[in-house]
Formats: structure tokens, sequence, C-alpha cells
């Protein structure tokens, strides 16, 4: 659980047009992972290919309108669940709720997200650095809710050799980005051992994009 000496911080920003919401997602935690296990319980999480044949540490699923995939022929996003061949499951109206507030509490007040990606580490997980542009409009903002175990998130520039900054993102951290910072690199740390009330040895990370 976050301190209360944390969540009385507010909101930081943490550079132009990105902002670090410290427990903002704390009072609807248990709503967000009821949802997070309805969703999975139909299209479920899988580790991911990459293009050059790698095996995803961290699992993946999504939810709304389009999904984020990976595979020999690349990223994109796709309105069918190429395990299932059937459409991601809806997005549930806490995600979606949530994803809304967060993005007017940081200055994007339109936010209409249509894809959530929907990632778990267990220890040892990690994202290495990346930026997120196989979305067709870069005018909207992410939404990233982390849940669980806590993680290192790292923030660093347009260029994947420019200096980042080491975000500690505990349970019920939002973090919000969009205008200036849209296209910075970004990705998580290997995950650290440990066990959370709530998931246990896990870190549940939704990102919430607008795709098309
Ligand atoms: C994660 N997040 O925190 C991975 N991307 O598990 C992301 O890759 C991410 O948190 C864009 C914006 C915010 C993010
Ligand atoms: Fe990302």
């Amino acid at each position: 659980m976050a301190s209360l000496a944390q969540f009385d911080e507010g909101p930081r920003p943490i550079a132009e047009g990105a902002v670090w919401l410290p427990g903002f997602a704390l009072p609807d935690d248990r709503a967000l992972l009821a949802a997070v296990e309805l969703v999975t319980a139909t299209a479920p999480f899988r580790h991911l290919e990459t293009p050059g044949g790698l095996r995803m540490s961290v699992a993946m699923s999504n939810c709304g309108a389009v999904g984020w995939v990976s595979d020999r022929r690349g990223y994109r996003y796709d309105s069918r669940d190429p395990l299932r061949g059937a459409p991601w499951p809806a997005m549930p109206p806490p995600f979606r709720a949530l994803a809304r507030a967060a993005a007017a509490a940081a200055g994007y007040p339109d936010f209409d997200p249509d894809a959530c990606l929907i990632n778990r580490y267990r220890p040892a997980a990690r994202l290495s650095l990346h930026q997120d542009r196989d979305e067709q409009d870069f005018s909207a903002p992410i939404v990233s809710v982390s849940l669980g175990l806590p993680a290192v998130f790292q923030f660093g520039g347009l260029k994947r050799a420019d200096p980042v900054q080491r975000l500690p993102l505990v349970h019920g951290d939002v973090v919000v980005w969009g205008g200036a910072s849209r296209l910075r690199f970004h990705g998580v740390l290997a995950l650290k051992d440990g066990q959370h009330p709530l998931l246990g040895a896990q870190r549940i990370n939704l990102t919430f994009r607008r795709a098309r």
C-alpha cells in the first residue's frame, strides 16, 4: 500500500506533458483487479513473440476495440485476439472511468481510450526501453496504472541514448503522459521478488491508449 505521505503529495510533474499521480487509483484498486480477472478469463495472459523472435518476459492481454499485439510480422493494433480469433473483451466501465478521470486530472480532459493493454510482471520480468508509436494519433496521451508489486519505471528522452529518470511506482500509482513527452523512451527494470497483499508475487500494469 502507498503511504499516506506519498498520497498527500498530489500530482508530480515529471516532464512537459507528463504527470505522476501517486495513489490516484487506490480507491478503485479492487474494482480494477476484478475487471482484470474478468478480461483475462476470456482473453488470457500470454507471452508474445517479438519481431526478432524473442519471447517477452511480460505476459499481456488487452481489452477495448483494439489490442496491441506482437509477432514475427511486427507490432500492431488488431481488433481481434490472434490467440482466440475473436474480438477483444469490451473495456470494463471501471477501467474507462479511471482512465478518463486520471487524464483529466493531468490536463487532458477529452481522453477517450479505445485500447487497454494489460501487462503482467512476475519477478525478473522486465520491459526494455521503447517508444509507444504504433498508435495512429499522438495527440492523445497514454494513461498507465500500476497495481501490485512496486517497480522501477525508466523514463527517458526522445532518443534511446538520452538520460533516464527512475520512478519507483507502487500499487495505485498512475502516470499520464502526452504532448511533448508522448514519444519519450521508457521501460521497466526487472521486477524484484516480493508479496503484495492483493496480488502476491505480481505487478499488473494497465496502459490506456487512443490507438485509432
Ligand atoms: C509498464 N508501461 O509500466 C509498461 N507506455 O508496465 C509502458 O510501457 C508505458 O507505463 C507508455 C506510457 C506509460 C507506460
Ligand atoms: Fe510503453
